[in-house]
């Protein structure tokens, strides 16, 4: 019997024959199960078009959009976006005015598709520092999908990894000094129960697009044996062939997380 593939709620996607092509090289039962995306560009890709920055964000929301969609078709179980690290704070403040309307205004559009699709939303990163807001459209999307069971759609928001391990550092010690755990306890596992991803399976693969070959503070623990793929597409350019052939990619490559190879042995 022919394998249906609607169980993730996302149901038919009308895909372009160059799409299709690169779709039937994509083994369907090994897509990877946590994939983590910076989302770079967006200024460049206005700068570009001789379009204010704002315009680049605006047209970056759209390709959350088509992502997060297209993701959950995949069968994709866990999408991890960059939207807003700690460091974005030293922009100018209109544009982080700007950056910090995007939440509301995608929850406020999408989020019954989120809920129709079956889709989790969460948040990583420090809440304190939001706009009120801002904080509210969050709690607002979490509340509507927490019950959901399909994919997962994390917002790094507020986000730094070092800022996390340290603060994963100060609660695991606070457990520690209150007698909840002992030293010898201490283990890469507990450790990693104590940061935003916890519970949650390591990034299988990261996608940087914009052209710049760094990881920028995001998920340090976490991408310790990820697939790394980087684009020169800007991240408003960024589309679902794209989001293939990094797919493609990643099934081409060898994992061995600190094992040798076979043919080594
Ligand atoms: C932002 C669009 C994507 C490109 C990168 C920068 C601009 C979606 C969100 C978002 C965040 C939380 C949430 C729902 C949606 C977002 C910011 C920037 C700050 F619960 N896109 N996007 N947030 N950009």
């Amino acid at each position: 019997m022919p394998c249906r593939r609607e169980k993730s709620g996302a149901g038919q996607m009308e895909l372009t024959p160059r799409e299709e092509e690169i779709l039937k090289e994509i083994d369907r039962d090994r897509i990877p199960v946590h994939v983590a995306m910076i989302m770079d560009g967006n200024g460049r890709w206005a700068r570009e078009r001789g379009l204010p920055r704002s315009a680049g964000h605006r047209q970056g929301v759209e390709t959350v959009r088509e992502v997060v969609r297209f993701s959950n078709y995949l069968g994709i179980k866990v999408l991890t976006l960059f939207a807003f690290s700690t460091e974005n704070w030293r922009r100018p403040l209109q544009e982080i005015d700007f950056l910090m309307s995007l939440p509301e205004q995608y929850l406020q559009s999408e989020l019954p598709e989120l809920v129709r699709n079956n889709v989790r939303v969460k948040l990583l990163g420090d809440p304190e520092r939001l706009p009120e807001k801002v904080r509210r459209a969050i709690a607002k999307g979490l509340e509507a999908t927490s019950s959901n069971s399909g994919m997962l759609l994390n917002f790094a928001l507020n986000y730094g990894a070092r800022m996390e391990i340290v603060r994963a550092v100060r609660a695991m010690l606070r457990d520690l000094q209150q007698g909840k755990l002992k030293e010898t306890d201490i283990s890469e596992e507990l450790f990693a129960g104590y940061l935003y991803t916890a519970g949650l399976p390591d990034p299988d693969l990261l996608i940087r697009t914009g052209g710049e070959f760094r990881i920028s503070n995001f998920l340090l623990w976490q991408l310790a044996y990820s697939e790394l793929w980087f684009t020169s597409v800007y991240w408003p350019d960024f589309g679902r062939i794209h989001l293939l052939q990094a797919i493609r990619d990643f099934q081409q490559r060898e994992r061995r997380f600190g094992r040798i190879s076979p043919e080594q042995r």
